[in-house]
């Protein structure tokens, strides 16, 4: 003779929610000592963003000042590297009124860059290295900064 019985089981559902609850709470009491991880990110600036101003190679040679003959103005990133083997430095001059509005802070060394910010207002300039007589040996170029426009190609010259 088999008598099977089979167990009913009893559901019991929402008795898991109040568990659940506990312990949580027990598990939120214990944490006080960490930081907490909230996640308000709404005003985080973004930090990994790469300098989004307009960036001008300018390289210094034995003896010459490569460079385009026209940069924007406003603030522009100025990529200076020495490719010589002689030390350079760099300035802009005005032209009109000779009056230095830049220059390097002192002389770069041979292979060196550096990243430098500049902020230039719009006119014709003048870029020389003036270390020894390197001016004088061609390091002097002639530049203007103008505001880009998208259609500044069409102009004569
Ligand atoms: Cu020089």
């Amino acid at each position: 003779m088999t008598s099977e019985n089979i167990i009913s089981s009893k559901y019991t559902p929402t008795a898991v929610i109040p568990l659940l609850a506990a312990s949580m709470f027990v598990i939120s009491g214990c944490g006080e000592g960490e930081a907490p991880a909230s996640g308000g990110s709404e005003t985080a600036p973004p930090a990994t963003v790469q300098s989004a101003l307009p960036e001008v190679e300018i390289d210094l040679d034995e003896f010459v000042v490569l460079m385009d003959a026209r940069l924007p103005t406003g603030p522009v990133s100025l990529r200076l590297a020495n490719r010589g083997f002689e030390e350079h430095n760099l300035a802009f001059f005005v032209l009109e009124s000779d009056s230095i509005v830049w220059e390097t802070d002192g002389r770069l060394n041979p292979g060196e860059r550096r990243s430098v910010t500049l902020d230039l207002a719009a006119g014709e300039y003048r870029a020389v290295c003036n270390f020894s007589d390197h001016e004088d040996r061609g390091m002097i170029v002639e530049f203007r900064a103008q505001e880009n426009t998208p259609s500044g190609d069409g102009a004569d010259g």
